[in-house]
């Protein structure tokens, strides 16, 4: 059960922004994080502090050990192997890291790469580099009625020349689950690989990479409940095993000699320098956070925060929420319209009653391009967030209409 009281775990909550309650809505951008995590961090820094995988010396083999525990929890969390996991900066790092060494690898000149329309730039930008290097193209799966992926263009979208389909889990602008169980057979019907970009749902839904059937998954650590600056890139073990490095350097080597150098086993092939250790170890206290709370709560606190949001949101006039709005299929990410109200206006009173909303783009530009929409204000919502926070949002929206209609008055 989630229940309010866990708002003690996370100190951020309990600033004034304003003069006035901090109510915190924009978790997909990042999430607040618990003390543990904090005390995670600072117990690096002030009693082990050591580089890994070198020393021999006691406060080196401390972290050693405790940086290769958190590779254990993070494969544990996800029902992987540690060895496929491999630290990254975050999500965009790994899209990047797929694209650099299995993209330049597997994509020739005529090869599709296969995205859909509600990607992350993190997740178009890299395919693009590589597609423009390659010769290859890029293809679209469409977004349907009410924000969910067409499923029917699959067989059209999908065909012989595609070698990476890369796909989110969940959009950080329409909330949309997607069925990547549906993508992945298609994609290996064709013998591509499914590239799946976890940066929305890993922090929110229980995801198991066998259950998602994908062949890479990248997640941020700072979405959930961990610190900035860490992420991770999930391989299947035979494809990682027949993978260039990205960076070369310090660790990721056998043996190095003037002219060339052997390589070491995943994940140490792709982590070449000294890692965020400490950011690394902080996730894997974020893991046990999340864990300790479990997934299954976590999901279901956020789906019926959900349903209280939007049916407390369709009550505004004037209000147009993208996306679905079935709970069901969908998270806490809810960017909506209000009237012809610019977002950026809407956030701007919101943060002076105290409301973190995002407007923008939130990164998805030929998405907003698609829905004809230059940008959108964006609630988010995650585990400490409650439905006396999304009354206090409704209130500001009503706010946010008097202020412009005050002034469209006062313009007669
Ligand atoms: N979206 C948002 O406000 P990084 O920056 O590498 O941790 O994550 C990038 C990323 C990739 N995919 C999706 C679906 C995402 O939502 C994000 C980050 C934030 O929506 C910041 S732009």
């Amino acid at each position: 059960m989630i229940t309010p009281a866990l708002r003690a775990d996370f100190p951020l909550l309990h600033v004034r922004m304003n003069g006035k309650p901090l109510i915190y809505l924009d978790s997909a951008a990042t999430s607040q994080k618990p003390q543990a995590v904090l005390d995670a961090l600072l117990s690096y820094y002030r009693e082990y502090n050591a580089n890994v995988h070198r020393g021999v010396y006691e406060l080196a083999e401390r972290a050693t050990l405790a940086y290769e525990a958190a590779r254990e929890k993070v494969a544990t969390f996800i029902g992987a192997r540690a060895d496929d996991v491999i630290f990254v900066r975050g999500t965009t790092e790994s899209i990047n890291l797929i694209a650099q060494t299995y993209g330049r690898q597997n994509v020739r000149g005529g090869d599709d790469i296969v995205v859909t329309e509600m990607e992350h730039h993190s997740n178009l930008v890299p395919w693009q580099m590589l597609a423009q290097d390659k010769g290859a193209a890029i293809r679209v799966l469409p977004v349907g009625a009410e924000g969910m992926l067409d499923l029917g263009a699959l067989d059209r979208v999908i065909g012989p020349r595609t070698r990476i389909v890369s796909m989110t889990h969940q959009s950080n602008v329409l909330g949309t689950i997607n069925d990547v169980r549906a993508v992945a057979a298609r994609a290996h019907a064709v013998g591509a690989v499914l590239v799946v970009d976890g940066a929305q749902s890993v922090p929110h839904l229980p995801v198991r990479v066998a259950e998602l059937g994908c062949d890479f998954l990248a997640f941020s650590g700072h979405k959930m409940c961990g610190p900035t600056g860490i992420g991770v890139l999930w391989g299947r073990g035979e494809i990682l095993a027949k993978m260039p490095p990205f960076h070369g350097g310090g660790e990721m080597i056998e043996r190095v000699e003037y002219e060339r150098s052997t390589y070491r086993e995943s994940p140490h092939r792709f982590e070449a320098g000294t890692p965020n250790i400490a950011g690394a170890i902080a996730l894997g206290a974020a893991v046990d956070y999340l864990t300790a709370l479990g997934m299954e709560n976590v999901r279901a606190h956020e789906e019926s925060l959900v349903r209280y949001a939007i049916a407390q949101l369709s009550d505004l006039p004037d209000l147009k929420i993208l996306g679905p709005t079935d709970p069901a299929t969908r998270g806490g990410a809810i960017a909506f319209q209000l009237g012809d109200l610019h977002a950026h206006d809407v956030a701007q009173i919101l943060g002076d009653e105290g409301i973190a909303v995002r407007a923008g783009h939130h990164c998805a530009q030929p998405l907003h391009r698609k829905l004809g929409v230059p940008s959108t204000a964006r609630a988010s919502l995650y585990l400490y967030n409650t439905t006396e926070e999304i009354d206090a949002l409704v209130r500001g929206l009503e706010k946010v209409r008097a202020f412009f209609a005050g002034r469209r008055t006062g313009d007669r």
